[in-house]
């Protein structure tokens, strides 16, 4: 891993107008379920001591620590190897993300030695640890100036303390596995002609991200396993969705679905979230309806937009208004819930600019409906649930740069309309901001790069 973003993570993260958003923000992030119940502001730690000096203490007195919730005895030793990793106890002041603002036991209220840290850390483990790994307590040398009869200090302090659980890495690692491994193949949009899918077999992923190639080329793509770019083997036929595929591939890939038994390397319909097919009874899209929709090719934009074709299962072919390929080619598949599309109106409704045909400034929806002698989808046809996400404007995060995948970036929730959070990437011109759901799979948490290993690309500076 690069040092490059480790230094980039903790130094942004120790500015005074840093704010980021909660991990328990982000639907799919790793530990989003439970890492804010588990890691709260007060909990003590058991972290390495980087007090260099601190190796040269003798280490006479023999010390008990006793932690309420693992009732194990820690007991400092005389034997120390010099070299040997130390610890200390440290409470969690400040979270941000899977970051943590630390202070060692015996500061109180001074915050001169605050620290910043990352609580997947290897270095990081809760009240205990010490005791069970038969490791070292030892306070840094200003404290044990200051407190030379730390142990009793120690054992006060930690009655009744709540700490980080002593599985803490294995929950990590469950978070993180994933059912795609390389070599298995699933059907990806196609990112040179959106309106088709192609097969493609996963060459890489790493924390739920996948690096795809599309089969019979070189050409590949990074997304998300639960981008809904990417599906299971079949459903293109199974959804009627254009597919450049052999005319095997798609006799078979539909027999599959229909017979429920795939090849062991296929990406199976039960890896997916579907979505759930929840239209008001009796009310669907129909062709030619107009809508208003986040511009797949220009995610910065939303648009005046046609549905084009109905396929299977509720999903819908969309065309921009005004910039459509005569060939279809730049067509593209939202499902009916999807959260970017919004029923005529919602712009103007939320203030928010318009993409409109042929950038007419005075476009007027009843207007046009009349002059394209089309109708409005009705509103009632949209998904109207805006899930409590906790996101707010200003909150720092890292996301993906969706129009180049491969990049996930240092970014900004610049506004936020309901579900629909729009994404500025730190130091870019706002032409490359991206209207995201606040359920995007593509969407971090602080510290997501470190945590699975990637590298986070940092605010352009000139
Ligand atoms: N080379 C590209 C990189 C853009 C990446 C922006 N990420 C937010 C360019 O300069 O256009």
């Amino acid at each position: 891993m690069d040092s490059k973003d480790r230094d980039l993570t903790i130094e942004y993260v120790g500015r005074p107008d840093f704010v980021t958003a909660n991990v328990s923000s982000f639907k799919y992030a790793p530990m989003a379920d439970f890492w804010d119940r588990l890691v709260t502001i007060g909990i003590k730690v058991e972290v390495v001591n980087n007090d260099t000096e601190v190796q040269d203490l003798p280490t006479k007195t023999p010390v008990k620590t006793k932690n309420s919730n693992s009732n194990s005895t820690s007991t400092t030793t005389d034997t120390k190897e010099l070299n040997e990793k130390v610890y200390w106890i440290a409470t969690v002041i400040k979270i941000s993300g899977y970051l943590a603002k630390l202070r060692y036991e015996g500061y109180e209220d001074d915050d001169s030695h605050d620290f910043w840290v990352y609580l997947f850390n290897d270095d990081i483990h809760g009240v205990g640890w010490c005791a069970s790994q038969g490791k070292t307590l030892v306070p840094p040398r200003n404290i044990l100036r200051k407190l030379p009869d730390w142990t009793m200090y120690l054992i006060k302090k930690l009655t009744g303390a709540r700490t980080l659980p002593p599985d803490l890495k294995s929950l990590i690692d469950e978070s993180l596995a994933t059912r795609f491994r390389p070599g298995m193949k699933l059907e990806v949009v196609d990112k040179q002609r959106i309106s088709s899918v192609r097969v493609a077999t996963v060459e890489v992923t790493i924390g739920g991200r996948l690096l795809v190639t599309y089969d019979g080329s070189d050409s590949s793509f990074w997304t998300h396993e639960r981008s809904p770019l990417v599906h299971p083997i079949g459903w293109a036929q199974f959804v009627s969705h254009e597919l450049i595929a052999t005319y095997e591939y798609a006799r078979e890939s539909l027999e599959k679905v229909n017979s429920k038994r795939f090849s062991p390397d296929d990406a199976t319909w039960d890896m997916f979230e579907l979505p759930k097919n929840d239209l008001p009874p009796g009310q669907r899209f129909e062709v030619n309806m107009k809508i208003e929709a986040v511009d797949p090719l220009n995610l910065s934009s939303i648009c005046v937009a046609t549905v084009v074709k109905v396929l299977r299962c509720n999903y819908l072919m969309i065309g921009i208004d005004g910039s459509m390929c005569p060939t279809g080619s730049d067509w593209f598949c939202y499902h009916a819930t999807s959260p970017y599309i919004f029923p005529a109106g919602f712009c103007k409704a939320n203030n928010l600019k318009l993409t409109t045909p042929n950038n007419d400034e005075n476009f007027d929806w009843t207007r046009y409906l009349q002059e394209t002698g089309a109708k409005a989808a009705p509103a009632s046809l949209f998904n109207k649930d805006i899930p409590q996400h906790g996101f707010k404007e200003g909150m720092l995060i890292e996301a993906t740069d969706l129009m180049q995948s491969r990049l996930v970036c240092v970014a900004t929730i610049s506004k936020i309309v309901g579900r629909l959070l729009r994404i500025h990437f730190n130091g870019w011109d706002e032409t490359f901001d991206q209207w995201c759901d606040c359920e995007s799979p593509d969407l971090f948490p602080w510290g997501w790069c470190r945590l699975v290993g990637y590298e986070l690309e940092p605010p352009k500076t000139e």
